[in-house]
């Protein structure tokens, strides 16, 4: 009897049976990963006082998101020398920014202004002339309850002077993404990492603050250790989570799946793109910047039957001061430590050539020089061919559109092309009796290609076999052949 699976392969009843095993198993440590994230987190308990006492503090310096907020956003600028940003431009620096601010609930842009300035570290950020136009500009929005500097990290002296000037709180985007990533974190394993990120800043802005004696008066001994041994026991609890997420990644790869990391700016569609690959209806794609927080697994078949991980990632953004995202690094690490990675970038986006070359810049640091990283140009719907920069575009470019399911197949093909050598992955043609143990023994541990009666003898099978370069070793050691 023939089964269709997925719409991409006719298998026969022993071997439906034997890949359900499979799956079973896979599931079981997708979940497990789960699980023992559950238990890193547990490890950090907190008392009803303790969590109180860092609500306090976190709305204080971080600010808070409940009710929402009417935001004023400044984008400002370098206009010349070697600060100034030559990919992008100021109109689209400000975009994100809007978008970013979009991404929170009931977080609203009711005014906005590019600010041209000759360098960000100036004590007041801006002069008195700007500050009095902003000053009107902000007043003439009517009702702005916030301000948002679009810069990665502001000085907290130029915090307390724009708070000054305005009468209104003050974000930049370390504390925008940071609320981003608290609203969009789901598991336990990403709260933990967003509880870790905003450390460095509150502690700096309460250090900073207070030797201005502009902080609260309550920044005291007892503060600081809290802040220290809250500190400490997440880290701890990180730390765990990094020694189960390295037993899981053995068992995953003693398993013998190859797999593949799919990484990308924030909204690319890293998420749409392995949904389209693997027809996996747990996943949500979402129109929001920061939708994946978790890096989860997700299996798939490509066209010659070979089953493949695919590992979806947290998404990449530019200007985030490195201590936001250096929680997020140890899972990043672990998934673009894959097979093979999937850059994909959206190709209809006014940015694209900032987005690939900030993607392209931080995981240089990451892989190895002959890791193969595939590029995807991901929503060519949205686009005509003529308009696409093709001096843009990273060499080999797939041209693909995860909702119209385009070129979906091609990417199939050419993952396939690459994973063999990625993988260490042999491919041999065995001769096995029917119903015998190498035969079970191969469909558990190997993608069988295909088992064909052996037309010299009906009672053996012909089987072409897909395996990792240990498997193949563990066959030949287990059957002596
Ligand atoms: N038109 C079009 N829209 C797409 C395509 N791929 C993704 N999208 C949309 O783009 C938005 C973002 O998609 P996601 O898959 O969530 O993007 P992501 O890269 O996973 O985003 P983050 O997890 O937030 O970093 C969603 O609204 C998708 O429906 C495509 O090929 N064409
Ligand atoms: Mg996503």
């Amino acid at each position: 009897m023939q089964f269709l699976k997925k719409g991409v392969c006719l298998i026969n009843k022993s071997q439906y049976i034997i890949n359900r095993k499979r799956e079973f198993d896979i599931v079981n440590i997708i979940r497990r990963c789960k699980h023992e994230s559950d238990v890193a987190f547990k490890e950090y308990e907190e008392s009803e006082e303790e969590k109180d006492v860092y609500r306090q503090i976190s709305k204080e310096y971080l600010g808070s998101v409940i009710g929402g907020n009417r935001v004023f956003v400044i984008q400002p600028y370098i206009k010349w020398g070697v600060n100034k940003k030559r990919n992008t431009t100021p109109q689209l620096q400000l975009d994100e920014a809007i978008a970013l601010i979009n991404t929170l609930p009931n977080w609203s842009v009711v005014g906005k202004k590019l600010v041209p300035l000759l360098s960000l570290q100036k004590r007041q950020l801006v002069g008195s002339g700007t500050r009095d136009t902003l000053k009107e500009d902000i007043r003439s929005c009517g009702n702005v309850t916030a301000v948002f500097v679009s810069t990665n990290l502001l000085k907290f002296v130029q915090i307390a002077a724009l708070q000054d000037t305005f009468q209104l709180p003050i974000y930049d985007r370390y504390t925008i993404v940071i609320h981003i990533f608290r609203e969009h974190a789901k598991t336990p394993e990403a709260k933990l990492q967003v509880a870790i990120a905003e450390l460095p800043y509150i502690k700096q802005k309460i250090i900073d603050l207070s030797t201005i004696r502009m902080g609260p008066i309550n920044y005291d001994e007892k503060t600081r250790l809290f802040l220290h041994t809250r500190e400490r026991k997440l880290k701890n609890a990180l730390q765990k989570l990094k020694e189960h997420r390295h037993m899981i990644k053995q068992q995953r790869s003693s398993y013998g799946f190859p797999s593949i990391a799919v990484v990308g700016y924030t909204n690319a569609g890293k998420t749409s793109l392995i949904k389209a690959l693997t027809e996996d209806d747990s996943l949500h794609p979402e129109d929001k910047l920061f939708a994946t927080l978790d890096t989860t697994v997700h299996q798939g078949y490509l066209l010659n039957r070979l089953k493949v991980l695919y590992v979806d990632t947290i998404g990449f953004i530019q200007d985030v001061p490195e201590t936001l995202i250096e929680p997020f690094k140890i899972t990043l690490q672990d998934a673009i430590n894959a097979d093979i990675l999937v850059h994909v970038f959206d190709v209809s986006h006014p940015d694209l050539k900032a987005q690939i070359q900030h993607v392209q810049n931080t995981i240089q640091h990451m892989v190895n020089e002959n890791k193969v990283i595939i590029n995807v140009a991901n929503k060519y719907d949205m686009v005509k061919k003529d308009a696409i920069e093709e001096d843009i575009l990273p060499e080999d470019t797939l041209l693909v559109s995860s909702t119209k399911l385009t070129g979906i197949d091609l990417l199939r093909l050419k993952i396939e092309e690459e994973i063999v050598n990625a993988a260490n992955l042999v491919k041999k043609r065995i001769r096995v009796q029917t119903g015998s143990a190498v035969a079970s023994w191969l469909y558990s541990k190997a993608t069988v290609l295909s088992a064909e009666p052996d037309p010299k003898d009906s009672q053996y099978l012909i089987m072409d076999v897909f395996m990792s370069t240990p498997v193949f070793y563990k066959f030949k050691r287990d059957f002596r052949i």
